[in-house]
């Protein structure tokens, strides 16, 4: 049997080096602007996102080569978020993994491009033939991915907390937020690997019902870092979410509630596996991991 943290170190020693790939120097006159998307990219991250499409592709028994580029286009996505996130425009931060964000390395212009050009480069990698055979599939991918990261998806989700004041936001329209900021993503990095393994519907609604609540439990745990954690174990300013008066969570429930409200997802997500027996092991093991997790 594998356990969680060998399999989540060699997923993202894979995802390490195909993105390495993907992300190859050259001596182009834009060279800075690869540099800056290496910077953003390579080093560093739990790589959670792509060890769950690769995780769920496996149930379905995917080839290796299509998992991965999935599974590397999903963390183009993800790093692009996290460098516009970053930016003096938003949230303004300096450390990020451990290290200066891209705008602090490099500079604010460089950051917005390389943002750009990974977002971009994620629906290459994904129409790309070299990523699954079958252009139905890869159409797939590009609209779901579109669909999750798209007005309605993440970028809906930034605009809601970047507008939402702590006094206006009930629970519900917390939940909501963080389903599209932060849930939509992982949603569909479940969802991918369904997608590339044609995963009939009970299994697509199985995986839909694990993800939905592995989001949740995601963005709890990142709140009570966020109350908790320290800049030495995260990679990252920690505090910022009450000196921005940020509505989250740990602010509604209490730090109690809120880690109570993440294991009973995190066991639920869990339980929405039954049909993939012991195949989901793993999977069940990161929903426990995302809610213990000191980073
Ligand atoms: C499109 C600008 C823009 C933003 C989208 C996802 C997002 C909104 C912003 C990222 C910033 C952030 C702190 C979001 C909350 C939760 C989250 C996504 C944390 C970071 O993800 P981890 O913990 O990070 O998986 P690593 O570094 O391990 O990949």
């Amino acid at each position: 049997m594998v356990d969680l943290s060998s399999a989540l170190k060699a997923s993202a020693e894979n995802v390490e080096e195909k993105l390495k790939s993907i992300l190859s120097t050259d001596d182009a006159p834009e060279r800075r602007l690869i540099e800056a998307m290496r910077h953003a990219v390579l080093g560093g991250g739990k790589r959670l996102r792509p060890f769950l499409t690769l995780q769920c592709a496996g149930l379905f028994g995917v080839a290796d080569q299509s998992a991965l580029r999935t599974a590397c286009a999903i963390e183009l996505v993800h790093c692009y978020s996290l460098v516009h996130d970053d930016l003096p425009a938003m949230d303004d931060d300096d450390l990020r993994r451990g290290r200066p964000t891209v705008h602090k390395a490099f500079d604010e212009a460089t950051a917005i491009l390389a943002g750009d050009a990974l977002l971009t480069l994620a629906f290459g990698v994904l129409a790309n033939p070299a990523t699954h055979a079958n252009p139905g599939v890869r159409a797939d991918l590009v609209a779901q991915l579109a669909k999750a990261a798209g007005g309605h998806g993440m970028v809906g989700g930034q605009m809601i907390d970047l507008q939402a004041g702590q006094e206006d936001l009930t629970i519900g329209a917390i939940t909501r937020l963080q389903r599209l900021k932060t849930g939509a993503l992982i949603d569909f990095a479940c969802h991918a690997g369904a997608i590339l393994g044609r995963a009939p519907e009970p299994a697509r609604e199985a995986l839909r019902g694990y993800a939905h609540d592995l989001g949740l439990a995601f963005q709890i745990a990142d709140d009570l870092l966020d109350v908790e954690g320290s800049e030495d174990e995260t990679g990252k300013a920690v505090g910022k979410d009450k000196s921005a008066n940020k509505a989250t969570f740990v602010e509604i429930l209490g730090p109690e509630r809120a880690r109570a409200q993440a294991t009973l997802l995190a066991t639920q997500a869990a339980d929405h596996l039954a049909m993939f027996d012991k195949k989901a092991d793993l999977l069940r093991d990161v929903a426990r991991f995302v809610v213990e997790r000191r980073h």
